[in-house]
């Protein structure tokens, strides 16, 4: 786990090894250690290397031992070996090469000399996993680089490469061959120097001014970040003592900080997210057969078809992917307009042809439809593919929510037809839901999914029903939020509510961003909104179930959103940004629920937390038993990827098992009691097969769900 040998006469090479990342596991701290004191008690040794084996230098702590105490107990820490490595009294080379991250980061700031591969890349990322740097981190980095540039790193977890590494000081050499070698011979060349002032911890922290005003705003800064999470605020106080303790004071206040996080209830659901979004990758068909071991057809060259946002934003998303891509928009004007858009994204890189014809998509290996969210727009464009493209050439739809089986009944190639539902901004957003309908094979899937990774997204593949996942269980939500306004709150309080709970943006502030229009044009489509209701469906039901036909109100009132500076808050023009109370929207609801008898009662922030979120959790147990997701952990990857669910909270299933089953079952029942023509509100017969069965933990829901029809 770490392999000990000398070099050059008087150079003793320590080399982690623990692939895939030499994550410092119990072994490898005991190994570590081992050849540290190896290296300090051996009289031939004047210097040290300490390296990672076979390219990474080293991912940091072991996550997967975390929420394990015999195992995070058993070895000896990290802070004990750093303090070893620092202590010395040879010089400690750290040789870094593909990343030094998290706790790896810590070993190389104990180390006296950073030498690092130019393409290396090096950061202190445990921020994202709910924690702080808690192995020495917080307390050295100051010291390195000023509080300013290390606070900066550790509150947000970015990171660095190795050039910016450099000038802040970081790494103290760059090498473009290999960091090894150039490691040895860099430590022969300071053996027998004096060490004293290269041990950090010996260092003072470089002043700063205004101390308390600098942490009072870095910690209003950091609330800003992540609405309610801890971990920012915990990484600004670590960096504080940094700045105003002794180094053994600070490290004390560090590891009483890093305690009280690792057994929180947000670490946990951090690192939950952390493995959740690597293991929605592992899809499985339904024969069991992993997708990446599915012989998937390499795809090198795409088209995407209608060069509106979406389509923009997924041409530029595939060119930076390195496929060449041929751009088709049959409006000329679009076309010119778009061909500017996207080579501002690109920023100049090649890769993207323009065409107003669909014949240019021929020679494509897959055809990206994005064109508008019409069905029968999208069902002439499939057929049209179906005759103009290559044999084996995949054709996927960017619809949102629209029957894929239907496109693919319009072609002669069924099992080649899938969903690419990407997120908007399409070239930003992580989120890729690869829809498979019922005839697309599992190479077609396997295609998308691989092509998803390539383009940094996170992929989840999913079945075909209305909404797909993320859109079919965001429509509950919605209509609670609705209904809440109906019955007495406002836009501000709904907002407030799941922003204290970490969304970026609350549902109206969210609504007002897309565009209230998009959803009013699905329901004119569905036959759900205005006039045409016919006189025995009253304005508040349609299909013998609740409706608010708020939205549409609003729409006919061209109250859209942002664009055109009014929906449910006010802007102070079309297209602006910043979200003001709107005296108009208050009286606007109060003569609404005046004309259909709704006496406005108070609501509080838990209610409206309950009411949507329990909504949106029920859709999701619906989904699971329709063998829509694959998992409960698919469906918070896509919750945390593609709907802003706060990371420090899990994902809604993952929130569900925190709060308990019990609890969300006993909710539902309370808020379908109440309303009862709310049949979102009904509790799902999968959670409360899941609450008599004792509420298994989340890995365990998929043998209570097992036997039900998949259709992944
Ligand atoms: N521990 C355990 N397993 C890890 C791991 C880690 N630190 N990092 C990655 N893996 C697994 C991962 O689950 C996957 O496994 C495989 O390695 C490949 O990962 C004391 C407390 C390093 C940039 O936050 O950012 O140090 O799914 O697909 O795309 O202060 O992994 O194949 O079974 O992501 O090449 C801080 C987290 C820890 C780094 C590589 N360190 N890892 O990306 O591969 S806390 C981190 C990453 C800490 C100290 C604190 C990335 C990567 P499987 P991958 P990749």
């Amino acid at each position: 786990m770490a392999q000990y040998r000398i070099v050059s006469g008087s150079v003793a090479v320590i080399s982690i090894q623990n692939p895939p990342v030499n994550a410092l596991s119990a072994a490898v701290r005991e190994g570590l250690l081992l050849s540290v004191r190896a290296a300090a008690s051996d009289p031939l040794v004047r210097s040290v290397v300490i390296s990672g084996h076979n390219g990474p230098f080293c991912g940091g702590a072991d996550i997967k031992e975390f929420g394990n105490v015999s195992h995070l107990e058993s070895g000896p820490h990290l802070v004990e070996i750093f303090e070893s490595v620092e202590a010395l009294a040879k010089p400690v080379v750290a040789a870094i090469e593909g990343f030094a991250l998290g706790g790896g980061l810590e070993l190389a700031l104990a180390c006296h000399y950073r030498f690092g591969h130019s393409e290396a890349r090096v950061g202190l990322p445990e921020v994202s996993l709910g924690l702080l740097p808690g192995a020495g981190g917080s307390q050295r980095l100051p010291r390195l680089l000023g509080v300013r540039a290390a606070l900066d790193m550790i509150v947000t977890g970015r990171h660095v490469a190795a050039g910016e590494a450099l000038k802040l000081g970081l790494l103290d050499r760059l090498t473009d061959g290999n960091t090894v070698d150039a490691a040895v011979r860099f430590a022969q060349s300071v053996e027998g120097k004096p060490l004293d002032d290269r041990r950090l911890g010996n260092r003072p922290c470089p002043p700063l001014e205004n101390i308390d005003a600098f942490f009072e705003e870095a910690l209003i800064h950091a609330r800003g970040q992540a609405r309610g999470a801890a971990a920012p605020l915990a990484c600004v106080q670590a960096v504080r003592g940094a700045a105003t303790l002794p180094f053994l004071k600070g490290m004390e206040l560090e590891k009483r900080l890093m305690e009280t996080l690792m057994t929180s209830g947000q670490a946990q659901a951090s690192r939950y997210c952390f493995f959740t979004e690597r293991g929605a990758a592992r899809w499985t068909t339904p024969t069991g057969a992993r997708w990446d071991t599915c012989r998937a057809r390499p795809i090198s060259t795409a088209a995407v078809i209608g060069l509106g946002t979406m389509g923009r934003g997924i041409t530029v998303a595939l060119a930076r992917a390195g496929l060449s891509v041929v751009a088709v928009e049959t409006q000329e004007h679009q076309l010119d307009q778009a061909q500017r858009a996207v080579s501002r994204m690109l920023k100049g890189r090649g890769g993207v042809s323009y065409s107003a014809d669909l014949q240019a998509a021929a020679g494509a290996d897959l055809v990206v439809e994005a064109v508008f969210e019409d069905m029968a727009v999208k069902e002439e464009i499939f057929k049209q593919l179906s005759s103009v493209c290559k044999p084996g050439a995949l054709l996927a739809s960017n619809t949102s929510s629209l029957d894929i089986d239907r496109l693919a009944s319009c072609t002669l190639r069924p099992e080649q037809v899938l969903g690419m539902h990407f997120f908007a901004p399409a070239h930003v957003m992580r989120l890729l839901e690869v829809v498979s309908g019922p005839r697309t094979s599992p190479q077609t899937v396997a295609a998308a999914m691989q092509l998803g990774r390539r383009m940094g997204k996170v992929s989840v593949a999913v079945g075909n029903c209305p909404g797909f996942v993320g859109n079919r269980m965001l429509k509950p939500y919605l209509e609670q939020a609705y209904f809440l306004l109906e019955e007495g709150a406002s836009p501000e309080l709904v907002d407030a509510a799941l922003e204290e709970f970490g969304f970026p943006m609350g549902v109206f502030k969210m609504s007002d961003l897309s565009g209230l229009d998009i959803g009013w044009r699905v329901r004119k489509e569905e036959g759900l909104t205005g006039p045409g209701v016919s006189a025995d469906q009253p304005m508040r039901s349609r299909r013998g179930r609740r409706y608010s036909p708020l939205g549409d109100l609003m729409c006919e009132e061209g109250r859209y959103g942002q664009k055109t500076g009014r929906g449910w808050y006010l802007y102070d023009r079309p297209g602006g940004r910043v979200a003001r109370s709107d005296p108009w929207l208050r009286s606007f609801l109060e003569e609404y629920r005046a004309r259909h008898g709704l006496l406005a009662r108070r609501i509080d922030q838990q209610e409206v937390l309950e009411r949507c979120l329990y909504a949106l959790i029920n859709e999701g147990f619906r989904v699971l038993e329709d063998g829509v997701a694959a998992s409960p952990q698919n469906i918070d990857a896509i919750y945390v990827f593609g709907y802003g669910w706060p990371k420090h909270r899990g994902g809604p299933m993952f929130y569900a098992a925190q709060v308990g089953l019990a609890r969300v079952l006993e909710g539902l029942e309370k808020y379908h009691k109440a309303h009862p023509d709310s049949p979102h509100l009904q509790p799902c017969s999968l959670l409360r097969r899941l609450v008599a069965s004792g509420s298994p933990p989340i890995h365990k829901w998929s043998e209570v769900v097992k036997g039900h029809r998949s259709q992944l």
